[in-house]
C-alpha cells in the first residue's frame, strides 16, 4: 500500500529542498495568501504558526509536483491520468483512519478550529479552497467528489458558490426538488490523487473515488463519517460533516476566479457543519485561488486528460493534449498529432471545443513539438501556420460563465492549425528540418556528456 495521505508529498519536497518552513506568526487574513502569491511556482510553504493549525500551501504548483505527489516519473503523468480514466479502481472501506483521531461535535465554530485564509481585498470573508466535497445523488445514491470553495458564515455555517453545470449543484437541486437538504462531507488535506481526481470531467453518476483509485494504482481507503451517510478518505487531515440547504440562498458578492479577476455570480447555497474530525496533529491545506499555478493546474491537468481520451477515441492521430497555464488551465489547449490527414487538425479543434465548454483557443501542432514548451509552439506557428487557410474563427458560441470576455454568455472561438501539410514532405522543401546525419546525431546524443 502506498501512503494515501498528503504527508508523503510534503516529505518528498522536504528531501528535495522544495519545502519552505515559515516559523514566524502569519495572519491567515491576507498575509498568508500574500506569501503564497509571491512564492507561486516556488517551494511548498508550511506555515507553522497561524494561531490554530499549521497550514501547507503551494504544494502542486507544477506538473512535476503532480508526478511527485503520485509517486511517478515526470513523463508518466499523462499516461497515469489516462489509465485512471480507462482503469478505475473501486475504493475500499476500512474500520478506522487518522482522519477521525479527534472528533468535535458540539458548538462548531469553524473560524476558531481552522486557520481559514481570507484571500483578497474585495472578497467578503474567509474561504476554504482545498475542501473536497463528497455528496450522494438523492435519486440514485451515486457518489460525487469535487471541490467548491466554502465561505465561512460564522459558527458552523458555510456558503458554496457552485457552477450550475457542476454535478454537486445538480445534486443540491435534486435534494431541493424533494424538499430535502443534501448531506455533505468535506475532506481537507488530501493526497494528490484525491485532488486531481476531484477535477476530472466525468458523467453524472460516475464516482470520482473510482478514478482516484486509478490514479493511485490501488483502492482508495475510506472511513464512514460519524454523523452523515458518507465516506471520506481515511488519511485526510481534516473532515467536516454537515449539509447544504438548497433552499437557503446567500448572496456571495465579489469572489475571485481562476482568471485573476473578481466576479459576481449572485447567490450561493448555504449549509451547516455539525461535526469536525481531524488528525491529532492535523495540517490544514490551503490552495491559493485566483490566477495561481496550483488552482490552474489542478483543473488543467484533469481537463487535459479527459479531453485527450475523448479525442483519441475519435482521432487516433492525436498524441497529446495540454491545457496551458497561460490559458489559466481552462481556456486554451494545444493538441499534438502524428501526420494528420488533410483537415483532420480542424476536426480535432471542433471536437475539443464541443467536448470542453470552456475552451476558446485550440492550437494543433505536429508531434515533433514539445507541447509543454511555449517557445516550440510559437515556432510551429511561425513555421507551419498560414493565416488565410489555417485559422478558424467561430463567432457567437455559447460560453462558460467564467470566460473573462464573454458577451451575453457567448464568445468567439479560435482554432489554429500549425501542422505540416500532406504533400509538404518533399526533401529540401520548407518542411524538412536541418540536422546532422542521423547516425552521427544519435552517437553524439548518447555520448553528449563526454564533450
Ligand atoms: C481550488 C479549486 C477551487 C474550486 N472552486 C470551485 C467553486 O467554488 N465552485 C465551483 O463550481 N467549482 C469550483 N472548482 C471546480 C470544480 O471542482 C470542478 O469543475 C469539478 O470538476 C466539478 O465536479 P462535479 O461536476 O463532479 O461537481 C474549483 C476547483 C479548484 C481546483
Ligand atoms: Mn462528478
Amino acid at each position: 500500500m502506498t501512503d494515501q495521505s498528503m504527508r508523503g508529498l510534503i516529505a518528498t519536497l522536504g528531501a528535495t529542498g522544495e519545502l519552505h518552513r515559515v516559523s514566524r506568526k502569519v495572519d491567515p487574513k491576507f498575509e498568508l495568501g500574500a506569501v503564497l502569491a509571491l512564492r507561486d511556482r516556488g517551494p511548498a510553504v508550511l506555515f507553522e504558526n497561524t494561531g490554530t493549525l499549521p497550514v501547507i500551501g503551494n504544494l502542486l504548483v507544477s506538473r512535476k509536483r503532480f508526478a511527485d505527489g503520485l509517486g511517478i516519473a515526470g513523463d508518466q503523468l499523462d499516461a497515469r491520468c489516462l489509465q485512471a480514466l480507462t482503469h478505475p479502481i473501486k475504493p475500499v472501506m476500512v474500520a478506522s483512519g487518522p482522519a477521525q483521531d479527534v472528533v468535535h461535535s458540539d458548538n462548531i465554530d469553524l473560524a476558531r478550529l481552522l486557520p481559514v485564509p481570507t484571500w483578497f481585498e474585495r472578497e467578503t470573508g474567509p474561504y476554504i479552497t482545498a475542501g473536497v466535497i463528497i455528496a450522494k445523488d438523492p435519486e440514485t445514491g451515486c457518489r460525487n467528489v469535487s471541490i467548491a470553495r466554502l465561505r465561512l458564515e460564522g459558527g458552523g455555517r458555510v456558503m458554496a458558490g457552485i457552477a450550475k453545470n457542476h454535478h454537486l449543484y445538480l445534486l443540491a437541486e435534486k435534494a431541493k426538488a424533494r424538499g430535502h437538504k443534501l448531506q455533505i462531507a468535506v475532506a481537507i488535506g488530501n493526497h494528490t490523487a484525491v485532488l486531481l481526481g476531484s477535477q476530472l470531467y466525468l458523467g453524472l453518476g460516475d464516482d470520482e473515488y473510482d478514478n482516484i483509485g486509478g490514479l493511485l494504482g490501488e483502492p482508495l481507503q475510506l472511513v464512514k463519517c460519524r454523523t452523515v451517510d458518507l465516506e471520506v478518505p481515511a488519511q485526510a487531515e481534516i473532515v467536516l460533516e454537515g449539509e447544504f440547504d438548497p433552499a437557503d440562498l446567500i448572496e456571495e458578492g465579489p469572489v475571485s476566479e481562476f482568471h485573476g479577476f473578481y466576479v459576481n455570480y449572485g447567490a450561493g447555497i448555504g449549509g451547516s457543519i455539525r461535526c469536525v474530525t481531524h488528525r491529532r496533529d492535523a495540517i490544514y491545506q490551503a490552495i491559493l485561488p485566483g490566477y495561481a499555478s496550483e488552482h490552474c493546474l489542478l483543473g488543467g491537468v484533469a481537463i487535459g486528460a479527459t479531453l485527450c481520451q475523448a479525442l483519441q477515441r475519435m482521432i487516433p492521430a492525436v498524441k497529446r493534449v495540454l491545457i496551458t497555464e497561460g490559458g489559466m488551465g481552462r481556456l486554451h489547449a494545444v493538441i499534438s498529432m502524428h501526420k494528420p490527414k488533410l483537415g483532420e487538425g480542424k476536426r480535432a479543434v471542433l471536437l475539443a471545443m464541443g467536448q470542453v465548454n470552456l475552451l476558446k483557443l485550440v492550437t494543433v501542432v505536429d508531434d515533433d513539438i514539445d507541447i509543454e514548451n511555449p517557445r516550440e509552439i510559437e515556432w510551429a506557428l511561425a513555421a507551419r501556420f498560414r493565416g488565410d487557410e489555417d485559422l478558424m474563427v467561430i463567432e457567437g458560441v455559447k460560453a462558460d460563465r467564467c470566460d473573462p470576455v464573454h458577451d451575453e454568455l457567448t464568445v468567439t472561438k479560435i482554432g489554429m492549425i500549425a501542422t505540416t501539410r500532406p504533400g509538404d514532405g518533399e526533401p529540401l522543401t520548407r518542411s524538412e528540418l536541418v540536422l546532422a546525419p542521423k547516425e552521427i546525431l544519435d552517437r553524439v546524443r548518447n555520448e553528449i556528456d563526454q564533450y
